[in-house]
């Protein structure tokens, strides 16, 4: 038993997790493919510091040394006693968590969080875990957490139970330098959370659209990877717009609404739309929330930044943050206490 700090990234998806089939061990109804984050010109960390020890009598959680909301310290608290679940070890642990993300971006940082959670506890654990199975203890503290186990593209391979719903990394951080920048805008009301919002969905969408959302992420994933495969840019942005419309679609479909956009979003499309007939590889995809994720290429940078330059000035947009392929989690022993 000891002390372990974690340090993980968000990562957007572009085949998305959408729905749970399994409420406690979050099995997902689709699989997934993603990319792994890193900030640019800022740190986009989240850090988790676990020190395991019979000298606590309970578990305590703070972020920044600071008491937190009860509902909040409660998310940490059952995602270890999920992994305690698997490794039979019940000694109380100290959490501290640490996060460079910028304010109101619209960036939740759970999957991050619960990435540098997962691994944090399993270190001060001591247990010895590979890459896969460390990718399900991250799973079942926050779904799309199982994707930033691992640097660059990921794939989250739904499974049928616990074991083998995990996810494998296709391509590494280095594999291929492409952009993704994220188009914060203002949003016009606090957005139903992600956790609730896919239950809904799973719960109110018509059958046969969600039914075809669940069969089509399985030949999109394929799309994606060929298009991997051959560096074929333009052949992996167009899934993913496909893949963003469906699940505007399934959103909006869903009982009550769920309109995450604001007209903010529907700006950065049409200029994500000019860009594109301008000849520019410059695709657009959202999460549960109002801002865009532009995913490009090195040499298409400059051009998007202009644009959205543009919209920062006449408010359309609060910022926006430059990312690139990012790492996996990984340990540190700069500790937070
Ligand atoms: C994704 N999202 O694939 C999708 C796209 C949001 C929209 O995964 O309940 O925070 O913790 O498993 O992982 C956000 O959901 O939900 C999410 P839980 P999570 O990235």
């Amino acid at each position: 038993m000891g002390k372990a700090t974690a340090i993980a990234h968000p990562n957007k998806a572009l085949v998305l997790y959408w729905g749970k089939k399994d409420q406690e061990f979050f099995l997902p109804t689709r699989s997934s493919l993603s990319l792994t984050l890193e900030g640019i010109d800022k740190p986009l960390d989240y850090f988790v510091t676990v020190d395991a020890s019979d000298k606590y009598k309970k578990d305590i959680v703070t972020i920044e040394g600071k008491r937190i909301p009860k509902n909040l310290s409660d998310e940490f608290i059952r995602h270890v006693n999920m992994i305690r679940r698997f490794t039979g070890i019940s000694t109380r642990v100290k959490i501290d968590a640490k996060s460079t993300f910028p304010i109101g971006a619209g960036l939740a940082g759970s999957a991050a969080r619960a990435a540098a959670l997962g691994k944090a506890v399993v270190e001060a654990y001591e247990v010895e875990v590979d890459k896969k199975t460390l990718s399900t203890y991250i799973r079942v503290g926050s779904g799309s957490g199982t994707r930033s186990t691992f640097g660059g593209w990921v794939h989250w391979k739904r499974g049928t139970r616990h074991e083998d719903s995990y996810a494998e990394q296709l391509y590494d951080e280095n594999y291929w330098d492409v952009r993704n920048i994220i188009a914060v805008v203002e949003p016009k009301k606090k957005k139903v959370p992600s956790r609730l919002g896919m239950q809904t969905s799973v719960e109110t969408c018509p059958k046969k659209l969600y039914d075809f959302y669940t069969e089509v992420s399985e030949q999109r994933i394929e799309k994606i990877k060929e298009g991997l495969k051959e560096k074929d840019f333009d052949s992996i942005g167009l899934e993913y717009e496909r893949e963003n419309i469906l699940f505007r679609e399934v959103c909006l479909e869903t009982t009550p609404p769920l309109n995450y956009w604001s007209s903010g979003t529907h700006i950065v499309f049409s200029v994500i739309k000019e860009l594109q007939e301008d000849g520019n590889s410059v695709y657009g995809g959202t999460d549960a929330g109002p801002n865009v994720h532009i995913l490009t290429l090195p040499k298409y940078e400059t051009k998007v930044i202009h644009k959205l330059e543009e919209l920062k000035r006449i408010n359309i947009l609060n910022k926006y943050i430059k990312t690139r392929p990012g790492r996996g989690v990984t340990l540190s022993d700069d500790h937070l206490f």
